[in-house]
């Protein structure tokens, strides 16, 4: 863990414009029969883009997943859909090279989008190539128009790093209005009960009060939590937190999960 001064993410912001009436009209209303693992397990390719400009316009809320290379976030997303293959995972870091699109909803109707990013801080990668993606990440981040929310992936062994610490910084402004914001501690089957607690609390402290979970893709632990949190950002007009959802995990082969 890190020993960086905190970054101040304001804990709970007020609620961020999301759809627009017509995605809102359209998109399905909660009830028992839409739980938030059966919405996740919707999910389905939308797009991928190598720059900004070539992703769609739209008004759906959209989730970023950020963080850094190997930190997690194809996997997590693989988790949550219950889709192993849906976004690219693998031991090589730098395996994400663009940004892909996803999208949620029932009966085809696209209520929510989440975006696999890239990850920063792989040493191998050139630095030209450094550089055009730490802009086109910042661009991205900062004007992205239906962007609802930002997952940031953080290996709790390593803690939030100098380029999460500048991430946080360029996205502080869009927190500040509104923007959702959550910590995940990622392969958390890596550590004991004991150490897990320990990087709760430490990242708690860096995220200044802001939402933090431990995730395990490996355990399937925190999958309900974050598939609910993700719900409830992307529905805000749908009311209080759906009750809470039965497993519906597929019995897929487990990816290669790290060692
Ligand atoms: N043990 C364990 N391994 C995990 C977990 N989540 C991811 N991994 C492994 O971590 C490695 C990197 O996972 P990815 O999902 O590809 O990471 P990424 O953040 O998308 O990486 P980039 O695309 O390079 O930015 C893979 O070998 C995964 O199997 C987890 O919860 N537990
Ligand atoms: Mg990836």
């Amino acid at each position: 863990m890190s020993s960086r001064p905190s970054v101040r993410v304001p804990a709970r912001p007020t609620p961020a414009p999301t759809a627009s009436p017509a995605v809102a009209s359209a998109a399905p209303k909660a009830t028992a029969a839409v739980t938030p693992m059966g919405w996740m397990h919707t999910a389905r390719f939308l797009t991928t883009a190598a720059q900004l400009h070539h992703l769609p316009a739209m008004d759906t809320p959209e989730i970023a997943f950020v963080g850094r290379s190997n930190a997690g976030k194809s996997t997590c997303i693989n988790t949550l859909t219950q889709k192993k293959q849906l976004a690219f995972a693998s031991k090589k870091p730098g395996r994400t090279q663009h940004i892909n699109l996803f999208a949620l909803g029932k009966q085809g109707i696209t209520d929510a989008v989440l975006a696999d990013l890239p990850g920063y801080g792989y040493a191998a990668v050139a630095k030209m190539d450094k550089l055009r993606w730490q802009q086109v990440m910042a661009n991205y981040l900062v004007s992205r128009d239906n962007l609802t929310g930002i997952v940031m992936m953080c290996d709790p062994r390593h803690g939030l790093t100098e380029l999460d610490d500048i991430l946080l910084e360029v996205i502080r402004p869009r927190v500040e209005q509104g923007l959702k914001f959550l910590i995940i501690l990622t392969k958390a089957d890596k550590l004991t009960r004991a150490e897990q607690a320990k990087a709760l609390s430490i990242a708690r402290l860096q995220a200044g009060g802001g939402e933090v979970k431990l995730f395990s893709a490996l355990k399937k632990q925190g999958v309900d939590e974050v598939a609910q949190l993700l719900w409830d950002w992307t529905h805000p007009a749908d009311g209080p937190s759906l009750a809470p959802a039965p497993t519906e995990l597929t019995e897929e082969e487990p990816e290669a999960l790290d060692e």
